[in-house]
């Protein structure tokens, strides 16, 4: 069965019941069709290649393609430029490359504007400067991140990248805001909190479900905090999502 890290390293929550030989094909199936559906090698030759397991089958799909060396593909953190390497792929950088034509990542929940949360792998930074940077930005997930609320699946909350030093002021701010801020362990938990790639802690705050007319000013509210780098909300950045289903299908929303 599948199952999501909790805030606790080493306890684990259920979300779904799908079992995970089914969450694997549900991802493969995504990824492979919004490669197939969206990338187009007459007009795209930069690409955002995502994060986490999903992303896995959009870098071997991009693997597989015949003029695959006329792309550059810009990673989004270390797991990805790992992908992009192992698949053979040009490596470029946001340094060098900030238009992008097309970026693809995951999510952790998509909402039925096609908002979503994401940072559960804690790269939320560079994912949503390479999406900024991209022309098109297409989801890929499974059908238990398709949940049309955002805040119902992932209740450790919305991830927010902040600077290690202002970690207990903008808890107490979030708090006031309405949230519950978990600062985010790392492994093992003893050893401190997660350090992201850019040297910072990682706040997970529940706000309980968000409404879609909510998210922007929230996440306003959020980044207006001295200290805060990034949150995990991106608000009306997607283009499309490619969901996995379990019975084999998927679904474009
Ligand atoms: C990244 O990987 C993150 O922003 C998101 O937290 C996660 C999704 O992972 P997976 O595809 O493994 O569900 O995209």
């Amino acid at each position: 069965f599948s199952r999501l890290k909790t805030s606790l390293v080493g306890q684990y929550r259920f979300i779904s019941v799908m079992p995970e030989n089914l969450v694997k094909k549900a991802k493969k199936l995504c990824a492979y069709a919004a490669v197939d559906s969206n990338l187009d090698l007459s007009k795209h030759r930069i690409i955002g290649i995502g994060s986490g397991s999903t992303v896995v089958y959009v870098a071997e799909r991009v693997g597989q393609l015949p003029n695959k060396d006329r792309l550059v593909c810009i990673p989004t953190g270390f797991q990805s430029k790992q992908l992009i390497l192992a698949n053979g792929l040009n490596l470029g950088s946001i340094e060098e490359y900030p238009e992008i034509d097309i970026d693809f990542d995951g999510a952790d929940e998509i909402d039925s504007e096609l908002n979503c949360i994401k940072g559960g792998g804690a790269c939320l930074l560079l994912e949503k400067l390479v999406a900024d940077c991209s022309k098109q930005f297409i989801l890929v997930a499974d059908d238990r991140k398709n949940t049309g609320i955002l805040g119902k699946h992932w209740t450790q909350g919305v991830p927010i990248e902040v600077v290690p030093s202002a970690y207990t002021k903008i808890s107490r701010q979030l708090t006031v805001l309405g949230g519950k801020p978990t600062v985010r362990p790392g492994a093992p938990a003893k050893a401190g909190p997660v350090i992201t790639d850019n040297g910072n802690f990682i706040i997970d705050c529940d706000f309980g479900e968000i409404p879609s007319n909510k998210l922007q000013a929230l996440n306003d509210k959020i980044v207006a905090m001295v200290g805060v780098v990034e949150t995990g909300l991106f608000v009306h950045m997607a283009e499309k999502a490619y969901i996995g289903n379990s019975d084999g299908t998927v679904t474009i929303v």
